[in-house]
């Protein structure tokens, strides 16, 4: 089954927005395989946003991912990568659809709330950065075949 790595950063963690985000993605059908709340160091920062190292923005978002507590979750799903950077909506909230986390609740690109892997490559990159394979968990869902045509 196909995992991604989510985050809800230290904006939606001060903002209250940790239940939202997690409900959404239940709702819609995704199921939870891993989950920690933890404060990213620099090192880890640096790396997770390495495809960006040259990018103006760089130095700011790798200071605002750093500042506070955030939520790192593997979910899955057949195309759980898909599923939920649609769940997400655009990386800028001000195009961003209603009905997205980021179109219902986020107005800025630097404070957008939620990170979503964006291939499945990425995603398996992401999650070892942030995860022990122990501690991804395999388990069934008993209402699965109402989620999931078997
Ligand atoms: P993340 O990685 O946070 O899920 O964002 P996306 O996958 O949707 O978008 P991204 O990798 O292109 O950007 C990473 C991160 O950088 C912030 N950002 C981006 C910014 O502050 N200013 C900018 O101009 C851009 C392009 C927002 C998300």
């Amino acid at each position: 089954m196909e995992r991604t790595l989510v985050l809800v950063k230290p904006d939606g963690v001060q903002r209250g927005l940790i239940g939202e985000v997690v409900s959404r993605l239940e709702r819609r059908g995704l199921k939870l395989a891993a989950m920690k709340f933890m404060q990213m160091d620099r090192a880890k920062a640096e790396e997770h946003y390495g495809e960006h190292v040259d990018r103006p923005f760089f130095g700011g978002l790798v200071g605002f991912i750093t500042s506070g507590p955030l939520v790192a979750m593997v979910w899955e799903a057949d195309g759980a990568v898909e599923i939920v950077r649609n769940t997400m909506g655009t990386t800028n909230p001000k195009d961003s659809p209603l009905g997205t986390i980021r179109g219902d609740l986020a107005v800025n690109i630097g404070r957008n709330l939620v990170h979503g892997s964006d291939s499945p490559e990425s995603a398996q990159r992401e999650i070892a950065l942030f995860f022990q394979p122990g501690e991804i968990l395999d388990y069934a869902r008993s209402n699965d075949s109402w989620i999931i045509e078997p």
